[in-house]
């Protein structure tokens, strides 16, 4: 290496050059000097982490390329904020990227080592509980392959999302040591922290120049660290920046305790600034009122955007600009204290009038709804932050009064909009709406699929929707083909190459278009169905090693995979389910289509309905199973510990994709799309991005059952009387009495009652008021299976189609309408 420290381009062409050999000789170098093994002697981890190195090694040079022109052209920067980040597993992600799968598994042959062990001996960093946080996780690989820059800003759970094991056909959760082998893909900054306040209070004071300003005085400070990722594009060279934040102590003792001889003070406060960053809260809709929640969401609000400031000081100078050097997305409300945040920033630390910070908060901030369930709308008690943040507090109210100025105007003396619009809600205590605080401190307001943009104007933010029409936008999610279907299914990737004659479907999804012209072709077709059934195949195999039960690939693999929870309707599934079974019992020569039902997803732990409701999967499934009258017709099987790594296993495999939420509840969908990229027929309701799924496949390509959004208010708004739907319908009662009698619960018939007594007298999501509808439509499934050209075609037709549901759509959508981004090209 030369003075200035810089590899040269020949030293670093040998050193991570992308030929097989550059990959051989690299890999046994980081096996030796990282790990300090050898071929023979070293362990699958050891062999993993070298791989790792190797690869992570080929992306450093044109991370620190994308930086420093970043750097050089003072470009604007997405910042997209978000409490979750679901990665899956990098390995393979990052060599499909790179582009050297291929000659990857070439070297590893050469080496003789078994390539697919080793890819599936990374443990995944489960940091977020599900469509949320992999939406987040989409995002990222799309900016970088859009060529835009930006950092994803988070928090480094030490445990992520606990993984699930099934008990006696409970769900029990396991702590996730996600980090206990060590993460080579991230590198710490130690020198890269930031202090967080908590608590304390606040004081006026006058400055130098005689105006009055504030400052706070908290009673705690934690420091956040950063940790990096590098986050590669697709067949280009850029690569962009994940940055975590871990929270630690900003002394490992504190001496002067220690000195008077509390040592168990001394470290007890190291281990309460560290809790911060500890844990993962597991549940997918956010549960009211967790202080220890709040505090890690202002931790890593408060770490990033001082570091967005630190930046923009270095490069610029001044503040003044901030909003035009960077967009902050807020996903979803977690992060809204940002407009608090940044307001204090600008204002006690940088010493800026509140119009001027106003100004720059607002034109800088983005927010992202993600839900309209009434209980995952958070809200804070205005006691927790005086507690907590009490300046922010004060800001807030601020905000607030300022806004309600606004309001009052507008809306000329309506007062019931007022209090309706207000940033803190007077009705039960009181409390922080963080969507109105988001809301009034953004530029832009967005929903993730056309309906559920639609559905928030006219509910939850209508008044908002009233006041600034031009604000709200809808941007329907995506997915990236890179992960859902390059790297999960790498057969039908190569089918679909070969089919359109090159790959440039991976970075224009709209390319898959071109699939229609063949997809009446049986030579096509009998392709399609080779990789389908290998696929289905494969996660047999693996089902059959991980539960003990085997599924048989040529049944129609019917596949409901998401969080459990009573919108979805797991348990509508089930009803079928239970139907289907006695239809079997009653006469064995009806005709059916031989189904294999696959279920998987975690419940929050203490959501005793979905625990409840993967018991019920469980208990249906070992009496199904068992019953030798109905082998060969019906199987249940339920996949344990749903995540990234194991959707990549379902995805491919299913031939029919259950997204039956009740109309209205589920905003958008992302497994749907997943699902639909791979070939699968959606069965599903008109709610959340099914309905552009569907006017995207054709109306004849999906199966389309059940009540609309409209309808189910007014089937609510009416008065639903389920008892009365039970009563009515003679098969539904049948299966909602078998799940009662005991038959399924070795005759316990208290076990499943909660459940079915819940859908008899309340039914919150109208499953009953489905169930006719839903089994009808799944008759029509049936029909479709079995004839083989008709239901490959519409398999095609469904990949084909799928243009429109790839994250670089969305993030094109954001960067052009909502952000104002432009790429930065970066040469691979
Ligand atoms: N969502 O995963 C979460 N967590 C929340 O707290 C709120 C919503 C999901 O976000 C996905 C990404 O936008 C949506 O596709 C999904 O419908 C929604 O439930």
């Amino acid at each position: 290496m030369n003075d200035t420290a810089k590899p040269t381009a020949e030293q670093q062409r040998t050193r991570t050059g992308l030929d097989k050999d550059a990959l051989k000789r690299a890999y046994l170098d980081n096996l030796f000097y990282l790990r300090g093994r050898f071929l023979e002697v070293a362990t699958t981890n050891d062999l993993y982490m070298a791989a790792a190195y190797t690869v992570r090694d080929r992306m450093l040079a044109r991370w620190i390329k994308s930086a420093q022109t970043y750097k050089d052209t003072n470009a604007r920067t997405v910042c997209y904020l978000s409490a979750e980040f679901l990665l899956g597993p990098h390995l393979l992600n990052n060599l499909v990227n790179l582009g050297i799968t291929d000659t990857a598994r070439a070297a590893g042959e050469e080496l003789e080592l078994d390539f697919e062990a080793i890819v599936e001996a990374e443990e995944e960093p489960g940091l977020g509980n599900g469509g949320l946080g992999r939406l987040a996780a989409c995002y990222m690989d799309s900016l970088a392959t859009l060529q835009i820059p930006a950092i994803g800003y988070g928090i480094r759970y030490e445990f992520g999302i606990f993984d699930q094991v099934i008990v006696d056909g409970w769900q029990s959760e396991r702590g996730d040591t996600w980090l206990k082998s060590g993460n080579p893909w991230e590198i710490p900054r130690p020198k890269l922290s930031f202090p967080v306040g908590f608590g304390g209070h606040t004081e006026q004071y006058t400055d130098e120049h005689g105006a009055l300003r504030m400052r706070w005085l908290p009673s705690m400070v934690v420091n956040g660290m950063a940790y990096d990722t590098p986050i590669m594009g697709y067949g280009v060279g850029n690569v962009n920046l994940l940055r975590l934040w871990k929270s630690e102590a900003p002394e490992s003792f504190d001496f002067q305790a220690f000195n008077v001889g509390d040592y168990y003070g001394a470290v007890h406060a190291k281990m309460e600034a560290e809790t911060i960053s500890k844990v993962l809260y597991p549940n997918d809709e956010p549960e009211a009122g967790k202080a220890l929640r709040l505090k890690q969401q202002y931790f890593f609000v408060s770490c990033s955007l001082q570091d967005m400031i630190r930046l923009e000081l270095n490069n610029a100078g001044t503040l003044a600009h901030f909003h035009e050097k960077f967009a902050v997305q807020l996903n979803d409300t977690h992060p809204s204290l940002a407009v608090a945040e940044l307001m204090r920033l600008l204002m006690d630390e940088y010493l800026m009038d509140w119009t001027r910070a106003w100004e720059i908060t607002r034109n800088a901030c983005h927010f992202t709804n993600h839900t309209l369930l009434p209980e995952a709308l958070e809200t804070w008690s205005v006691h927790l932050f005086e507690r907590l943040l009490p300046r922010h507090l004060q800001i807030i109210y601020e905000i607030n009064r300022r806004f309600l100025d606004e309001v009052r105007v507008h809306f000329f003396a309506d007062e019931a909009r007022v209090a309706r619009m207000s940033i803190i809600d007077e009705s039960f205590g009181r409390r922080i709406r963080m969507a109105h605080l988001a809301a009034v401190g953004s530029k832009a307001v967005n929903g993730v699929a056309a309906l559920h943009t639609d559905l928030l104007k006219s509910t939850v933010m209508h008044d908002f929707y009233e006041m600034w029409p031009e604000k709200f936008h809808n941007v329907t999610n995506g997915v990236t083909p890179r992960r859902f279907i390059a790297v999960s299914n790498p057969r039908l990737a190569r089918l679909i190459t070969e089919a359109c004659g090159d790959d440039r479907w991976l970075r224009d999804l709209a390319c898959l278009k071109q699939l229609e012209e063949q997809a009446e072709d049986h030579g096509l077709q009998a392709q399609w169905r080779q990789v389908k059934t290998a696929a289905k195949q494969d996660l047999a195999n693996w089902l059959g090693e991980r539960t003990g039960f085997t599924p048989d690939p040529q049944t129609l693999f019917d596949v409901q995979a998401k969080r459990i929870h009573e919108y979805k309707r797991q348990h509508l599934s089930l009803l079928h389910i239970v139907w289907l079974y006695e239809q079997i019992k009653q006469n064995p020569n009806v005709e059916l289509t031989p189904r294999t039902f696959i279920f998987g997803g975690k419940a929050a732990p203490g959501y005793f309905m979905a625990k409840l409701i993967i018991k019920l999967v469980n208990a249906v499934g070992e009496v199904i199973n068992n019953d030798p009258q109905v082998s060969g017709m019906l199987r249940v099987v339920f996949m344990p510990d749903f995540n990234v790594k194991n959707g990549q296993r379902l995805y491919p495999a299913a031939d029919l994709s259950e997204q039956i939420s009740m109309a209205g509840k589920e905003a958008s969908g992302t497994g749907n799309m997943k699902f639909s990229m791979n070939g699968a027929l959606t069965i599903g309701t008109l709610d959340g991005a099914n309905v552009e799924i569907r006017d995207e496949v054709g109306h004849d390509n999906f199966f389309l059952f059940g009540l609309t959004a409209p309808e189910v208010h007014q089937r609510q708004a009416e008065g639903y009387r389920p008892w009365e739907v039970y009563h009515g319908n003679e098969q539904l009662k049948s299966a909602v009495d078998l799940i009662a009698s005991g038959l399924f619960s070795h005759g316990d018939t208290e076990l499943f009652r909660p459940l079915t007594d819940n859908l008899i007298h309340s039914d919150p999501f109208l499953v009953l008021a489905d169930f006719q509808a839903y089994v009808d439509c799944q008759r029509q499934v049936d029909r479709a299976y079995r004839a083989p050209h008709h239901w490959d075609r519409m398999s095609i037709l469904n990949t084909a189609r799928m243009g429109k549901f790839s994250s670089d759509r969305s993030i094109q959508d954001y960067a052009e309408r909502i952000w104002g981004v432009a790429p930065v090209p970066i040469e691979a």
